[in-house]
């Protein structure tokens, strides 16, 4: 039943009738006979033997389908955590590879979407720096995008992006210090979804340089050193007297940890490729040896409604035998019982929820006066009309319409004209888009518009209205509700202000307030099969990290994509304090450490949210690196949670939960 959904779902994109499917061999994969801890000869000799016999497997299983007439297009081969080949088959073909007998399972590929969103000191992570624990020696693969590994972040020249050919080496410092390896499975070109079939099949290369620029914002928030004001690469020293608000670009939360770029994705659209990629991060020299696995992979990318069976999801559960953290997105689908994403979903994954931190980072507008209120305020610029940084700065008195027209969404009246002419328009968000606002207020002879939030949320960039097509040629800025009431308590004092761009990226608007409430795009669980999902909670909205191709700058994006990172680099941190621990024990420290409070509204006011929403909370840690003892569900320490299932009402269950003592006393 649930492969028929599946299907359907999947051949929608897919307009030439064609299926993508991972075709599971008879074999087990290699990691069957490895076990992490007991690495001794003999477990690598029959990894390395199971190998050698899965490839060769896969060889007569390909000749089989050609001389069966199949026209299959094949997508990769994997054999360590997987055994078998992803395929793209006509569908009339389906039926002859599953009645052959070499195959055990046929599992359609769900193409995998990026999932998008300064949350360092939220998770307390300068205090761990200042313990010493900045990630160093830790390797964490980044499945994604590439990353941009001439970005300043990552300790890059900052240049050299036109002379780069991003299917080759050689031509540009990669790898670096910080991007110290990668592989590109995907090429530019590919799309799993595309209606053009030569789209669909990737073209690997070594270069993973980015050109989508998710995995680069990724991979900043993981692990960027950071950037200064004056654009060069942040040298340090990470501690907690870092001075995270004089730098162009904050440090990722493990700044001395090596990213691995894993690049999965085209330019744009998604992938099929997942598994390909968690199988590189499982032997990076492809050696069959699984002991120089990375620590820790990010998977900031998902697709609805995951479940444990997800070809990806295996692979990730498989990852996780080979000893690596497995950390993914839940996915932004919001508040939708069993929508959490795969391979999120995958029991051993850690999947990340999205929540808010205090801060922003956004632009700003200025008060000139009256004296009292002088100063610059958090505010950002729209998408439509003149650019601020080429109109130069507007300056000008601030005045509103008459009561009842300050949404500005109809013609002013011409007593409200008389008071804007000439001036900088006051004027309340709601009802009608911005556009609307700002061509009124231009009809009425302003020379700028203030659009005041309903609430304190982040300002953000005021979107086009492509149905107005009145040339807008006055500057728009949008600010917060106290920061507007402010302005109207002065406003027969007359208010003095600026419009500029001059703080466009810098302005670091906090609010209280909004801490740990949940970003309402956040997945929530549990798993279709009434498995706890998600695990964690991080912040995910508005997380300012490096942009790609800029070689310099930072943007804010959201989505449990940004929050996934902040994770990977907590795990980074705690592997590097706790490098005796397996990767499921990395995972329940950090669940065992996270402050459990969540919020719907306001910090510290009710409604709360439940574990099927937050997992065990948000991250903490500092509190996961100094906590001396171990909590997890015994049956299952690799889910770590312990799931009861559906009771009734005034039905009880039981479940076993093991305390371990990480200490010598
Ligand atoms: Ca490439
Ligand atoms: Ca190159
Ligand atoms: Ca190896």
């Amino acid at each position: 039943m649930r492969t028929r959904f599946l299907l359907v779902l999947c051949l929608i994109p897919v307009l030439a009738q064609a299926a993508q499917v991972f075709v599971e061999l008879q074999n087990p994969p290699a990691i069957a006979y490895w076990h992490e801890g007991r690495k001794g000869v003999q477990s690598l000799a029959l990894a390395r033997s199971q190998l050698a016999a899965n490839q060769q497997e896969q060889e007569a299983f390909l000749a089989e389908v050609n001389r069966r007439g199949v026209r299959a297009q094949e997508i990769y081969r994997v054999s360590r955590l997987l055994n078998g080949v992803a395929l793209e088959v006509p569908d009339e073909s389906l039926e002859v590879l599953r009645s052959m007998p070499q195959v055990k399972a046929l599992r359609l590929l769900r193409p995998k979407k990026p999932l998008l969103a300064t949350a360092g000191p939220l998770v307390r992570a300068p205090q761990v720096w200042n313990r010493a624990y900045t990630g160093r020696g830790v390797r964490v693969g980044i499945i994604d995008t590439g990353v941009d590994y001439l970005h300043r972040d990552f300790g890059g020249p900052g240049s050299g992006y036109s002379s780069n050919d991003s299917t080759k080496l050689g031509d540009a410092p990669f790898p670096n210090a910080k991007v110290v390896g990668g592989w590109d499975f995907a090429g530019d070109n590919y799309d799993a979804g595309s209606d053009t079939p030569s789209k669909r099949t990737p073209k690997p290369d070594p270069d993973p340089m980015d050109c989508g620029g998710h995995g680069t914002h990724v991979a900043g928030i993981v692990a960027g050193f950071g950037v200064t004001k004056e654009g060069a690469t942040f040298p340090g020293p990470f501690s907690l007297a870092t001075p995270l608000a004089d730098l162009a670009v904050a440090p990722g939360v493990a700044p001395e940890a090596q990213i691995y770029a894993l690049k999965v994705f085209g330019c744009s659209g998604s992938t099929a490729l997942v598994a390909q990629a968690l199988e590189w991060a499982a032997d990076p020299n492809g050696d069959g040896n699984f002991a120089d696995h990375l620590d820790i992979v990010n998977l900031s990318l998902g697709s609805d409604w995951g479940s444990n069976d997800d070809p990806d999801a295996e692979a990730a559960n498989n990852a996780a035998r080979a000893g690596i953290l497995v950390v993914a997105a839940a996915g932004n689908s919001g508040d939708t019982t069993f929508i959490v994403s795969s391979p999120a979903a995958a029991t051993a994954a850690l999947a990340v929820a999205a929540a808010v931190d205090s801060g922003a980072v956004v632009g700003a507008f200025e008060v000139l006066a009256p004296q009292n209120l002088a100063g610059s305020y958090p505010a950002s610029e729209a998408d439509f009309g003149p650019d601020l940084a080429t109109l130069g700065d507007r300056q000008g008195l601030l005045a509103q319409p008459q009561p009842g027209e300050e949404l500005g969404c109809e013609p002013f009246s011409p007593a409200s004209a008389a008071a804007l002419a000439g001036k900088i328009a006051l004027i309340n968000r709601g009802t009608c888009t911005f556009k609307r606002k700002v061509l009124n207020a231009q009809n009425a002879g302003a020379i700028g518009v203030l659009i005041v939030r309903q609430d304190d949320g982040d300002p953000f960039t005021m979107g086009n209205d492509t149905s107005i097509t009145a040339s807008i040629t006055i500057p728009a800025q949008m600010t917060v509700l106290s920061v507007g009431q402010r302005l109207r308590e002065y406003l027969s004092q007359g208010v003095q202000v600026r419009l500029t761009a001059r703080y466009r990226n810098q302005f670091l608007y906090t609010n209280r307030a909004r801490e740990d409430t949940v970003a309402s795009f956040s997945s929530r669980g549990p798993r279709g099969d009434l498995v706890l999902k998600p695990d964690l909670t991080a912040p995910g909205e508005s997380v300012f990290s490096a942009a790609n191709g800029t070689g310099r700058e930072g943007v804010s994006l959201s989505g449990t994509s940004m929050a996934t990172p902040v994770v990977a680099g907590a795990a980074a941190l705690l592997k590097q304090a706790r490098p005796e621990l397996a990767a499921w024990q990395l995972k329940a420290l950090l669940m065992n450490g996270a402050d459990p409070w969540l919020f719907g509204r306001e910090k510290g006011q009710e409604p709360y949210h439940r574990v099927s929403r937050v997992g065990a909370g948000r991250v903490n840690v500092e509190r996961s690196v100094s906590t001396p003892i171990l909590l997890y569900a015994s049956e299952s320490p690799q889910a770590v949670s312990l799931s009861l299932g559906l009771l009734e009402a005034g039905q009880a269950a039981s479940g076993q939960v093991k305390v371990a003592n990480l200490t010598n006393r």
